[in-house]
């Protein structure tokens, strides 16, 4: 994680020496209006499932090598999901520079943009990609940075899905500004899953947050087990995009 958030520091300073804010502001995406992924999830009658598309990931190595961002995400749309996250790391994760784009350009339901987002130059950016909600890890951002880049996400018209691993981490919710809160299964350090872990910090985040179980979800019965344990969401990424065909797998955990 150090390494990566390392890597994303020299993409960020790259990003403030070649761009503005306002060079976002004039991209055609930036004024449009964005859908609320939280209340997708809140109104879903398929289970509020978030299914992500992700090429590689440090953890698993290639998952989809030649995945058709298209096909893939228009299928995630028909399937009913929630909403769709798209990785946009190019450097660990194997983002395409367009990846985001074409999901944008075929879905009109709400996308999560994930990625280490550090600086509010890549909320403008987020924006202008036509996100409607971002990811902020409590891991990598202090309780002030997280405040400040959730303030100015809303001011823009993102949702924010804050992640919390640790138990040390929820102090840093505040539920009066949280959107959704996503409980990482996996230790993003050690790769390792552990869902009673997520179970037992889940119980403790306040009543009105919309919680969301990411990561290591592979099968329907551990999505059911984790909705009687008060999750609402459920965001899928490997145990979809390592099938041939993600989108009609992902059918399995729709009723
Ligand atoms: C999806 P999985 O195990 O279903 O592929 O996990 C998602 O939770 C995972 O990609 C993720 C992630 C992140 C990736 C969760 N938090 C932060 C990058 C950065």
């Amino acid at each position: 994680l150090d390494t990566i958030v390392q890597s994303k520091k020299q993409e960020i300073a790259y990003l403030k020496t070649h761009f503005s804010n306002r060079f976002f502001e004039e991209q055609p995406l930036f004024n449009s209006a964005t859908r609320s992924l939280k209340k997708s999830i809140e109104n879903s009658v398929t289970g509020g499932i978030i299914a992500e598309f992700k090429r590689q990931s440090p953890s698993k190595g290639v998952i989809h090598a030649h995945a058709d961002v298209e096909a893939i995400t228009t299928g995630y749309t028909a399937g009913l999901v929630a909403g769709i996250s798209v990785l946009t790391d190019a450097p660990f994760f194997g983002a395409q520079p367009n990846d985001f784009a074409v999901a944008r350009a075929n879905n009109p339901i709400p996308l999560l943009r994930k990625d280490f987002i550090l600086d509010e130059i890549q909320l403008w950016e987020s924006k202008a990609m036509g996100a409607d909600a971002i990811l902020l890890i409590a891991r990598i951002l202090s309780g002030e940075a997280l405040e400040r880049l959730t303030a100015e996400a809303h001011q823009l018209g993102l949702e924010v899905l804050l992640e919390l691993h640790q138990e040390e981490e929820l102090e840093k919710i505040n539920p009066e500004l949280v959107d959704m809160v996503g409980i990482n299964n996996r230790n993003l350090n050690s790769f390792e899953v552990a869902l009673h872990h997520s179970i037992a910090l889940g119980k403790k985040i306040p009543e009105k947050c919309l919680k969301i179980a990411e990561s290591g979800i592979d099968a329907e019965e551990t999505l059911r087990y984790l909705q009687q344990h008060g999750f609402h969401g459920f965001l899928i990424g490997e145990q979809f995009m390592k099938q041939e065909n993600p989108a009609e797998y992902c059918q399995q955990f729709i009723h």
